[in-house]
């Protein structure tokens, strides 16, 4: 069995019911095999980025897991389709993604997954919830504004 490792996962969702989608698939993640979730920020509305259509629901969550980053981003991808995820175009609405934002220290660069998020570092509707849990990214937060990118906490009902 590897150690585990310390993982944070991005989820969004704009079409459907993004709340319930993302609630749901925080159950999912926590469900997989050697993973358990050890944070998770709340959720946020926010203006899509680089995209079209209705607002987005995005949260962060950090995992321990024991899987490794390739059969977690399978894992991830299942349950996206299991939330009826249809891939279209890039950055087409959605009913659920799920990204793979860090893994532990680890730098992965191969054709299906890059790690780091090659955009992490450029988005409201990440480093807001991302901050939320792991406060090290709040001043690169704030530095995006939010201004620039509508966002906006949900309040728990
Ligand atoms: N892939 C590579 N690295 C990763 C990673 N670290 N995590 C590959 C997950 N997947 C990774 O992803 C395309 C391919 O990226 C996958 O097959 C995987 O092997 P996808 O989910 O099919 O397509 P996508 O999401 O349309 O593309 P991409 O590049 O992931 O888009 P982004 O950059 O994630 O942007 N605005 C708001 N407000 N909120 C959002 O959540 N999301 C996007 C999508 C745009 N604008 C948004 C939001
Ligand atoms: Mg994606």
């Amino acid at each position: 069995m590897r150690e585990p490792v310390d993982a944070f996962i991005a989820l969004g969702a704009n079409l459907g019911d993004p709340v319930q989608a993302l609630t749901h698939a925080m159950a999912m993640v926590g469900g997989l095999p050697h993973t358990h979730i050890t944070r998770h920020s709340s959720f946020y509305r926010s203006a899509p980025v680089e995209a079209t259509g209705p607002d987005y629901v995005n949260a962060v969550i950090a995992v321990s897991t024991c899987l490794c980053a390739p059969d977690m981003l399978e894992q991830l991808q299942k349950i996206e389709q299991s939330a009826g995820r249809e891939r279209s175009t890039r950055n087409a609405p959605r009913t659920l993604d799920l990204d793979v934002l860090l893994f532990g220290s680890a730098r992965i660069d191969s054709p299906a997954l890059t790690v780091p998020h090659p955009r992490m570092t450029q988005r409201a509707f990440v480093l807001y919830p991302l901050a939320e849990i792991a406060p090290e990214w709040t001043e690169m937060a704030h530095s995006l504004g939010m201004a620039a990118q509508r966002i906006e906490r949900i309040e728990p009902p």
